[in-house]
This record gives C-alpha cells, sequence and structure tokens, in this order.
C-alpha cells in the first residue's frame, strides 16, 4: 500500500468538480485516508512548488493555486501514486488521453484542476506539508472504535 497527495485546484473547486473528481478516484480503488478545505498562503504555494522555482511559470502558478480554496487528500492504493497520476492524464488537459481527469475537468496547461505527488519522495515531503500528524491520524482512529 501506498499513499499519495492529490490537491483538487482552485478552478476545479470553483466549478463544482471536486465530487465528481473524489468519485473516480474511489472508483479506482483509492482509499481517501485524509481530506480537507484549505487556502494556501501565496508564501505557502512558494514553499510546496519550490521544486519548480527556477521554471518561467513559478510566479503564475504561485499566484493561481494561492487564488482560492482547494481541497487536499491523502490517497491510499496499490502503487498509489503512479495510479493517480495515470488518471489525471498528461499536464496540458489538450494533450490528456481521452477520459483522463485532466481531460475532463482540466481547462489548460496551468488550469489543470489537479495536482498529484510525482514520486515517493514528493509524497512524503508533500503530505505533511498539507495534513499534520493529528489529522494523518484521524482514518485509523476513527475506524478503530
Ligand atoms: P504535473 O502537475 O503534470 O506534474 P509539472 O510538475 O511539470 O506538471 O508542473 C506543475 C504545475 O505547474 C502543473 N500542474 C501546472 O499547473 C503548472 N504548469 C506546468 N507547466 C506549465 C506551463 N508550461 N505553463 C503554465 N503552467 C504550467
Amino acid at each position: 500500500m501506498q499513499k499519495t497527495l492529490t490537491i483538487i485546484k482552485p478552478d476545479a473547486v470553483a466549478r463544482c468538480y471536486a465530487g465528481e473528481i473524489l468519485a473516480q478516484m474511489e472508483k479506482n480503488g483509492l482509499v481517501i485516508k485524509a481530506l480537507k478545505m484549505l487556502k494556501l498562503s501565496r508564501e505557502q504555494a512558494c514553499e510546496f512548488y519550490i521544486v519548480h522555482h527556477k521554471r518561467p511559470f513559478y510566479d503564475d502558478l504561485t499566484d493561481y493555486m494561492s487564488s482560492g480554496p482547494v481541497i487536499a487528500a491523502v490517497l491510499e492504493g496499490d502503487n498509489a501514486i503512479d495510479k493517480v497520476r495515470s488518471l489525471l492524464g498528461a499536464t496540458d488537459p489538450n494533450e490528456a488521453e481521452a477520459g483522463t481527469l485532466r481531460a475532463q475537468f482540466g481547462q489548460n496547461r496551468q488550469e489543470n484542476a489537479i495536482h498529484a505527488s510525482d514520486s515517493p519522495e514528493s509524497a512524503d515531503f508533500e503530505i505533511p506539508f498539507i495534513f499534520s500528524q493529528l489529522e494523518l491520524s484521524n482514518y485509523e482512529k476513527i475506524f478503530s472504535n
């Protein structure tokens, strides 16, 4: 079992696609282990995307990711990181395979509906960046009662 972080981005939350996106994740065998809505500050978005700080789109990306509420989830499943990445499809929704989440719900290369960790190292950085230890242990606590 592997965990990954996914963030439903501001455009997809504003356009009311969050429920449908999470439903498709669940239908594909992923289990929601933690979930919340939050608004990233500009500084938090910059830190979250620090690996991209030299890319030309970094300022636009961090402005956009801090522009409105997002919904973050920790998803668990067999091979969850690669599985979620293939459900997402290519970065550019116009290049994403039909049926992928970005092809269905993304608008353009930046407003592409969903973020997901791209490696175990990214997941190890991203999950505790967004969720506290307490939030991460809630699922086990709730189901053990
Ligand atoms: P992915 O999210 O598919 O792994 P990355 O890691 O290359 O893509 O880029 C991170 C985020 O930066 C993307 N999800 C997208 O929102 C944005 N992005 C990537 N490439 C571009 C681009 N050429 N122009 C604007 N935004 C981009």
